[in-house]
């Protein structure tokens, strides 16, 4: 069937409208949310989460080094440090590392990444080979999943306090910081996109390149259900001599 060319607002909405398939309605968000998770599993999802946080600013570098054009690159480069910390400021891995301690985790094993389940690391390293081998612009629209952002990282400062008393509040900066920079971000991303996918075809491969992304977060979140949710870590029913190394 032909694509249809959608006016910008269209386009917009139909962006958009992918929200439906946001993580934020995954039933381990869910179920995080609403206060039923123990400390293992909170400390399990920051644990895997940590890994995605430090591949944004190598997907973002990927971006710009894609990129000819001074201006976006200029607004794009905040990207990493915003991740990254710069004079003075500490950076969103940092604070997540502090997210980490907070929750009762150690800061080494949380870098070690010994608690990185397979599927999330390949979901995480299939966002950073995209964006290596995409165009620039086809990498801007992935992040667009952030338009959603702000909904998700509110709901956690809303709930988690009330469901969670025994984690640090200082280990909600992250969220609290990224309310702002996922929204600055997202006025650019989405200017960006509603301005370079402009014809039925493009419009159909942005719609496609978001849902690969919202995929990417579906599916770190079904990894950490089966290891979390209903202990089935891969190759938790192996059994080795000596026992598991
Ligand atoms: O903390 C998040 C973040 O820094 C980013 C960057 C952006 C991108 O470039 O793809 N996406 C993103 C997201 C962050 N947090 C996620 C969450 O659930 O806390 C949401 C995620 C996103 O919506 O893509």
């Amino acid at each position: 069937m032909l694509d249809k060319l959608y006016s910008r607002e269209e386009f917009e909405a139909k962006l958009r409208g992918k929200g439906a398939f946001y993580h934020i309605h995954h039933p381990f968000h869910i179920m995080m949310n609403s206060g039923q998770c123990t400390q293992k599993q909170i400390q399990g999802w920051v644990a895997n989460r940590y890994y995605y946080q430090t591949a944004i600013p190598v997907k973002d570098a990927n971006v710009l080094a894609n990129c000819p054009n001074k201006d976006v690159r200029k607004k794009w480069v905040q990207r990493i440090l915003d991740h990254d910390g710069y004079d003075g400021a500490e950076g969103g891995i940092e604070a997540w590392l502090r997210l980490g301690e907070s929750v009762g985790l150690k800061r080494e094993e949380i870098e070690s990444l010994e608690h990185v389940l397979p599927g999330v690391r390949f979901a995480v390293d299939a966002y950073v080979n995209f964006a290596r081998k995409a165009s620039w612009q086809e990498a801007a629209c992935s992040s667009l999943t952030e338009m959603f952002a702000p909904d998700i990282h509110q709901k956690r400062l809303d709930s988690w306090p009330e469901h969670y008393p025994w984690i640090d509040k200082g280990g909600y900066d992250y969220f609290r910081t990224r309310l702002g920079e996922a929204r600055r971000d997202v006025e650019h991303g989405l200017e960006l996109t509603l301005e370079h996918f402009n014809t039925a075809a493009l419009q159909a491969q942005a719609l496609n390149i978001l849902q690969f992304k919202l995929d990417i977060l579906w599916t770190m979140l079904d990894a950490m259900t089966l290891a979390y949710e209903y202990n089935r870590p891969p190759y938790h029913n192996i059994e080795i001599e000596g026992g598991n190394s």
